[in-house]
C-alpha cells in the first residue's frame, strides 16, 4: 500500500481521500456514495471518527466496500478500531498532544495487535492546527494557532526526522478554516521524504487545488461527503487532474 501510495505520488500526482466517519454514515447509501467517488478519481477510502465509533460499524462499511479496489485505510481514534478487514492503517501518534497516551500509549497497546494481524501500518505524525474540532479535545492537543508556522514547520520535521512517512495537518473535522495554503507551501520546502496529508474543513474545490498546489499530497475530506455529495465529487475531480 506504501508503495503504491508513494508511486502514484511520485508520479506527481495528488491524491484525494475520502473519509467515512462510521458515526455519521448510512450504510444504506455508502456504496453508491463511494462509487460516484471512485469514479471521480478518488484514491483512497479513510475510515474512521473520534466519537460514536464501533468495531462493528466499521467492518460493515469496510464490507460494503470490499468490490472498490481502492485501499481501506482506518483512520484511528483509540485501539478498539483495528479490522483485519482493512488494507491498512494509519499508525498515528498525535505529536501536539500534551497525553502521552495519544503519543505512544495507545500505540503501545495497538503495536502487537497490529503484528498479529498482519495490517499494514503507514507512520503518520498527526498535527492539529487551528479550530481542531472534536479530535482536538478528546486528543488533549495543544492545538497550534493557523498562522503560527513557525510551530506548524518544526512539528513537520520532528515527523520526518522521526522516520513517519506522512505529516497529517489536520484543523479538525467540520473547521470553519481549513489549514492555509501559505502554511502548507512553507512546511513543504523544509520536508524531503514526508508526505503531507491535509484535512479538516474543505469544503470547495478552489481551496483543495490551493492546497495541493501549495503541495499537499493527500486531500482529505470527510463532511463535504455527507453534506454536499456534488461538491464533493467536484472537489476529487479537481485533485485528480493535478499534475506537479
Ligand atoms: C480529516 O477531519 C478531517 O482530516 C475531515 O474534515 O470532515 O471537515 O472534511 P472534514
Amino acid at each position: 500500500m506504501r508503495k503504491i501510495i508513494q508511486e502514484k505520488l511520485n508520479e506527481g500526482k495528488v491524491l484525494h481521500f475520502s473519509l467515512f466517519d462510521p458515526d455519521k454514515v448510512d450504510l444504506e447509501s455508502i456504496y453508491s456514495i463511494a462509487l460516484k467517488l471512485v469514479e471521480s478519481g478518488t484514491s483512497g477510502f479513510l475510515i474512521g471518527g473520534t466519537l460514536g465509533v464501533s468495531k462493528e460499524k466499521l467492518d460493515s462499511i469496510i464490507e460494503i466496500l470490499e468490490d472498490f479496489e481502492v485501499p481501506k485505510i482506518i483512520f484511528p481514534s483509540n485501539v478498539n478500531l483495528i479490522t483485519e478487514k482493512a488494507d491498512a492503517i494509519l499508525f498515528m501518534s498525535l505529536l501536539n498532544s500534551d497525553d502521552i497516551y495519544y503519543i505512544t500509549g495507545a500505540q503501545l497497546i495497538a503495536a502487537p495487535i497490529i503484528k498479529k494481524l498482519k495490517l499494514e501500518s503507514l507512520p503518520t505524525g498527526y498535527i492539529i492546527v487551528g479550530h481542531g474540532g472534536t479530535a482536538a479535545h478528546v486528543g488533549k492537543a495543544r492545538v497550534i494557532p493557523y498562522d503560527n508556522i513557525e510551530l506548524i514547520v518544526a512539528y513537520s520535521i520532528m515527523a520526518e526526522l522521526f522516520g513517519m512517512d506522512f505529516v497529517y495537518l489536520e484543523a479538525g473535522s467540520g473547521a470553519p478554516e481549513p489549514i492555509r495554503p501559505s502554511v502548507i507551501s512553507i512546511t513543504k520546502k523544509y520536508l524531503e521524504n514526508s508526505k503531507i496529508i491535509v484535512g479538516g474543513g474543505i469544503r470547495n474545490e478552489e481551496i483543495a487545488k490551493e492546497l495541493a498546489l501549495a503541495g499537499a499530497d493527500i486531500i482529505v475530506t470527510g463532511n463535504i461527503i455527507e453534506q454536499n455529495l456534488e461538491k464533493a465529487l467536484k472537489i476529487v475531480k479537481e485533485i485528480s487532474n493535478i499534475r506537479r
